[in-house]
């Protein structure tokens, strides 16, 4: 559904518009004591298979909640907030480095980027490459838990079909991006995107799975990835192709799975441009699973991009209170009670008191709830101040682990980072000094997408494992969370904004 297009204009890398505004209220506030928190997640943990006696209890058995709420008391001096109205152009992130944000900002062309969210239809957001459901595909559960995604099924030669516009991709560079879901591939090939004039040489593009890998071709001049699919679960892929060195790459979650220089540029343009199919037989080679958030754009993403369209799951700058995500996932919070703006380590934070949380009217953590058994009812206090008042970084796998930190300074900014790989466990980072770890420890997950709150535990202290929790008095900034383990350095540079 095309929505908001002012939120294109001015971040370009964060295009893929909300859905959905916040609320928050404002006033003025004061400083307090933060959490900034980096939650690594963990689609690649084996699972743990005994969690039949998990903590928690739910109506109907089916919330699922993880928690970051921190219980601890802070006094607030007060100061005034100015409204300035400013999204978060610096981003403190390790690498989105701001000169090519910028350069994609204001380079822009209109038709030069596309992007499907296939939410129970083919419509660009941008509206220039709208497109039509072919073989009367159905629609399913989005992993972002908002909107749709796509369901095809290679046999009844579903997908999407762009004719309302050529997308002129010849003799330039392109990203195409998309998450996919596929089911039961047996080594055919399954398209994912592709455009095709003609079936010889440079004349058809069909970005696809062949033998289970991606392959990302101009017909004649290909790149094939090394790296096999895993059937049922949600992917990340993308082929990138730079037409000045003529580079073309395929990319399997973030990761480069392939890359060679080819032989010439792609030259098609004319024919249909498709989405859940390519046409490199002659006729339609479709897809076969789920296909969600497919995009376009006329240039070649680098690296540190397409990781971060590929692991960046959320981030929340707070700037001016804003619970809209500024990641590429456009998956925003909504405030519940009373949250308050107030100077922040970057910008503007928010503020939590009274009980008062952020959290989701939809469940948007796809990755937070894989693999092991499903278990009816899960809930986790990830992070939260014990009697003590230290700071523990919690995780469950049968029954509650996790590493306890020191005890946070009032009154003052706090960074948090917080990683989780099977190798190497829990680790938890103070202002990007690691001062506890689990080692390796397994990760048993609910088997449903998951829920966040920020702030407060809504009610559910006693039985969200560990047994404590409560509301947190205090501010928070400047939220990232990856379905990936960062590396120390990068949580030190989160730390350093
Ligand atoms: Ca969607
Ligand atoms: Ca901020």
């Amino acid at each position: 559904m095309p929505t908001s297009t002012q939120a294109v204009a001015t971040f370009l890398p964060r295009q893929y518009a909300p859905l959905q505004e916040s609320t928050s209220s404002v006033s003025s506030q004061t400083t307090v004591k933060d959490i900034t928190v980096n939650l690594d997640n963990v689609s690649e943990i084996p699972s743990n298979t005994s969690n039949t006696n998990n903590v928690g209890i739910s109506k109907n058995g089916i919330w699922k909640k993880a928690l970051i709420g921190l219980l601890i008391t802070v006094a607030a001096g007060a100061v005034a907030v100015p409204l300035a109205l400013k999204f978060a152009t610096t981003t403190p992130s390790t690498s989105t480095t701001s000169t090519t944000a910028t350069t994609a900002t204001t380079t822009i062309v209109p038709g030069s980027i596309a992007f499907w969210s296939l939410d129970n239809n083919g419509l660009d957001l941008y509206n220039n490459y709208n497109g039509n459901p072919v073989g009367s595909p159905t629609y399913t559960t989005s992993f972002l838990g908002y909107g749709a995604a796509i369901n095809l099924v290679r046999s009844s030669s579903q997908y999407i079909s762009i004719t309302s516009r050529q997308l002129l991709m010849n003799s330039s560079s392109f990203t195409i991006e998309a998450w996919i879901y596929p089911i039961s591939f047996t080594g055919l090939d399954y398209g994912i995107f592709g455009q095709c004039q003609a079936t010889t040489t440079n004349l058809c593009l069909h970005f696809m799975a062949r033998n289970n890998q991606l392959y990302c071709a101009f017909y004649f001049n290909d790149i094939q990835g090394v790296t096999t699919l895993t059937m049922n679960v949600w992917t990340h892929v993308a082929c990138v192709y730079n037409a000045a060195t003529l580079t073309q790459q395929v990319w399997l979650n973030g990761v480069l799975d392939g890359s060679r220089t080819g032989s010439s540029l792609y030259q098609g343009s004319s024919g249909a441009t498709t989405i859940g199919a390519t046409f490199n037989p002659g006729s339609a080679a479709g897809f076969n699973g789920y296909m969600d958030q497919v995009s376009y754009i006329a240039r070649a993403k680098n690296d540190t991009e397409i990781l971060n369209d590929a692991t960046l799951y959320v981030y929340y700058s707070f700037d001016s209170g804003s619970l809209i995500d500024g990641g590429p996932n456009g998956i925003n919070g909504t405030a519940s009670g009373t949250i308050t703006i107030i100077t922040g380590r970057v910008n503007q934070a928010i503020q939590f008191s009274s009980g008062a949380y952020v959290s989701y009217t939809y469940a948007p953590f796809y990755f937070l709830g894989i693999n092991n058994n499903p278990f009816r009812s899960w809930c986790v206090h990830v992070l939260v101040m014990s009697s003590t008042g230290n700071i523990n970084a919690q995780l469950w796998n049968g029954g509650t682990v996790g590493a306890s930190g020191p005890i946070l300074p009032l009154n003052s900014w706090t960074h948090i980072g917080y990683t989780y790989s099977s190798t190497n466990g829990i680790r938890l980072y103070i202002n990007g000094a690691q001062v506890a770890t689990t080692g390796a420890i397994s990760f048993a997950a609910s088997g449903s997408p998951m829920y966040i709150i920020f702030g407060n535990d809504d009610g559910r202290t006693s039985y969200c494992t560990p047994n404590y929790g409560g509301s947190f008095n205090g501010a928070l900034d400047e939220f990232y969370l990856y379905r990936r383990e960062l590396t120390a350095s990068q949580v030190l540079a989160l730390a350093n904004p």
